[in-house]
C-alpha cells in the first residue's frame, strides 16, 4: 500500500463501489467515475461554463491586472509575490499563475465551491472535503511532471485532490495539462528513509531531480506514458494527489490556456490554510481559519486576508 493511501487505493475499492451502488448511496455514473479514479488516478467530469461565463472570468482577471491589489499573490515559482508589485507589460506572460482568485470575484468563487466537484472530492476522500486553495493559469504552466502529495503540504499526507477546470477549449499547442494514467500507484521516492515530502527549505535541485528521475524510471519500467488533457471549456480533470502531472510542451507561446485549479483536503484534517509571499527581502507566511460556504460546500478564504503567522 502506498503511503497516504485512501480507500480508492485499496484492493477492495471495486467491491466498495459496488456495495455503495447497491445501497443507493451513489449513482451508476458516480460509480463509473470512481472506478476510473481507482484504476487510473483520475476521472473527467463536466460542469456548465458558458462563453459568457468565460468572458466574465476574463474581465475579472483584466480588472485584477488594472487594480493590482496587495492581498492577491501571483507567481512563476515559489514563493509568490504580491500583485501590488506586478508589472503587466513584463509579467503577464507564459507560466504565471494567480493564487486564490476565488477571493476576488463571484464566478471564481462559484468554481471553487462547485457542488459537483465537492461531491466527488468528498466521495473520493471518504469524508467531507474542503477546498484549500485555487490557482489560475492564463498560459501553459510548463511545470515538470510532479506529484502534488510530495510538494503541496497537507496536515495528513495524501489527503489531497485537485481539479483542473478548462476555462476555454484547449489548443494542443498551448501547453495542455499533461498527466500519466496509473502513475498514482508508483512507489514514492524517499528523500530520506520514510520521508516522502520535498521540503524546499532543506532540499534543492539535486533532490528534486533525483525524485523526477526515479519516477521517470518507474514509469518506463511499467510502460506508463503521459497524455494531454485536450479539454473543451467546462471539462474538468479530477486527479489523485500521487498522479504525475504537469504542463505539457508549448508549441506557440502566444496561445492562452486558461484554467482554474482547485485543491481539496478533508475538513477534519485541514483546520487552517497558510500561504507564503516573498516580501521585505524574505518570506512571510499568512494564515486563515475563515471558511467560505455556498450550496453546502466549504473552502478556505484567502490567507493574505488572514493574520500574519511567521517569517521565514
Ligand atoms: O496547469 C498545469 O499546467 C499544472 C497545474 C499543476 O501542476 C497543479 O496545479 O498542481
Amino acid at each position: 500500500m502506498i503511503p497516504g493511501a485512501i480507500w480508492v487505493d485499496e484492493s477492495s475499492a471495486a467491491e466498495t463501489i459496488q456495495d455503495r451502488v447497491a445501497a443507493g448511496e451513489i449513482s451508476a455514473t458516480e460509480a463509473a467515475n470512481l472506478r476510473k479514479f481507482a484504476d487510473d488516478g483520475y476521472c473527467i467530469l463536466s460542469i456548465d461554463f458558458s462563453t459568457s461565463d468565460a468572458a466574465e472570468f476574463d474581465r475579472g482577471v483584466d480588472l485584477l491586472w488594472r487594480e493590482k491589489p496587495r492581498n492577491v499573490a501571483f507567481a512563476y515559482d515559489s514563493p509568490p509575490l504580491r500583485f501590488s508589485t506586478a508589472d503587466e507589460a513584463k509579467q503577464r506572460r507564459p507560466r504565471y499563475r494567480i493564487h486564490d482568485l476565488h477571493s476576488r470575484f463571484d464566478l471564481a468563487q462559484r468554481l471553487y465551491l462547485h457542488p459537483l466537484l465537492h461531491r466527488y472530492a468528498s466521495l473520493i476522500l471518504g469524508e467531507p472535503a474542503v477546498a484549500t486553495q485555487s490557482l489560475y493559469f492564463e498560459f501553459g504552466s510548463q511545470q515538470v511532471l510532479h506529484r502534488d502529495s510530495i510538494v503541496v503540504p497537507t496536515p495528513r499526507f495524501g489527503h489531497l485532490l485537485a481539479a483542473w477546470i478548462a476555462l476555454e477549449n484547449i489548443d494542443p499547442e498551448s501547453g495542455a495539462l499533461a498527466y500519466v494514467p496509473g502513475s498514482q500507484k508508483l512507489p514514492f521516492y524517499e528523500f530520506a528513509p520514510g520521508e516522502y515530502m520535498f521540503d524546499g527549505r532543506r532540499m534543492g535541485d539535486r533532490e528534486a531531480r533525483a525524485a523526477m528521475e526515479y519516477h521517470d524510471a518507474e514509469c518506463k519500467r511499467r510502460g506508463l506514458e503521459s497524455k494531454l488533457f485536450l479539454a473543451k471549456r467546462g471539462e474538468v480533470l479530477l486527479w489523485h494527489s500521487a498522479l504525475l502531472h504537469g504542463g505539457g510542451p508549448v508549441g506557440d507561446e502566444r496561445l492562452t490556456r486558461k484554467s482554474f485549479v482547485v485543491h481539496y483536503s478533508t475538513m477534519r484534517n485541514h483546520p487552517t490554510r497558510e500561504a507564503a509571499v516573498a516580501e521585505d527581502g524574505g518570506e512571510t507566511v499568512w494564515t486563515t481559519r475563515e471558511l467560505l460556504s455556498r450550496d453546502g460546500c466549504f473552502g478556505y478564504a484567502n490567507p493574505l486576508d488572514g493574520t500574519f503567522a511567521y517569517r521565514r
